[in-house]
């Protein structure tokens, strides 16, 4: 693996899509090759699977089983999309991954840590990421945000879930930050777009060099 791999992660319009879109056009700016992609997606065979899940008629065969669905989509995904890129050198922004499992699944849905894990390893494989960024804002912003930019559109199986959700949800993540400091970083979703951008940037610019890539891949240093 010779590329960089950074994921975003948080609540219901947290931001995820909007930054991880800003991150990618950043790094291309600077001629890197960047993958951006998402899950439950970012490959044919994922995409199909995405359907299924956020559609909601998964939902009746239990968190479990939307877990093994999750974690089939994220197997296609890392085979078909995520390794090809970073084998490349490429950097792969993805919008969600495996802590999105660990969290709604995991601990919404209390799926067994084991099996979790578990489908993790079979799945991840050396697709580590080395960077999360897990974007908190209060339930209430991100529904609201998320409802006015679905417009007339139906809520999805997720965001039609309860208030107290979305809060434990939010909680779920901001533990899962505390527990893994080395990878995961925490960041005000509230903040203006331009003031969470930056610290987007200059965490991955301290952590992963990105102002030097292009210049060691061009010289093969
Ligand atoms: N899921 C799961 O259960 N298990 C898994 O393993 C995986 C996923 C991988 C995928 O939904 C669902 O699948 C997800 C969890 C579950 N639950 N739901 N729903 P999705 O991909 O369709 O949706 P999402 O991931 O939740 O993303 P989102 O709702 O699209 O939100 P977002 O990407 O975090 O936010 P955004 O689109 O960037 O921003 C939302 C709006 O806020 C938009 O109009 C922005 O312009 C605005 N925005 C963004 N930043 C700001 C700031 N700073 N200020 C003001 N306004 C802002």
């Amino acid at each position: 693996m010779r590329g960089h791999f950074i994921t975003f992660e948080g609540g219901e319009g947290s931001g995820k899509s909007t930054h991880a879109a800003a991150l990618a056009q950043r790094l291309k700016s600077l001629d890197l090759e960047v993958v951006l992609t998402r899950e439950p997606g970012g490959s044919t065979g994922a995409e199909i699977i995405r359907h299924i899940l956020l559609s909601g008629i998964a939902k009746p065969l239990g968190a479990e089983t939307e877990a093994i669905l999750f974690a089939a989509a994220r197997d296609d995904h890392v085979r078909s999309t995520i390794l090809p890129a970073l084998d490349a050198g490429h950097w792969v922004i993805c919008d969600r991954f495996i802590d999105s499992t660990r969290v709604y699944q995991g601990i919404l849905g209390n799926v067994d840590q084991r099996l979790i894990r578990s489908l993790e390893r079979v799945t991840v494989g050396p697709a580590v990421p080395e960077l999360t960024f897990i974007l908190d804002v209060p339930a209430q912003v991100g529904l609201a945000r998320a409802k006015s930019r679905r417009g007339q559109d139906a809520a999805d199986r997720f965001e039609a879930e309860s208030m107290e959700f979305h809060e434990k949800l939010r909680q779920a993540y901001r533990a899962l930050a505390g527990e893994e400091p080395a990878r995961c970083v925490l960041i005000d979703g509230r903040a203006p777009r331009d003031v969470v951008a930056e610290k987007i940037w200059s965490t991955v610019r301290e952590r992963l060099h990105p102002d030097t890539a292009g210049i060691a891949e061009a010289t093969g240093t």
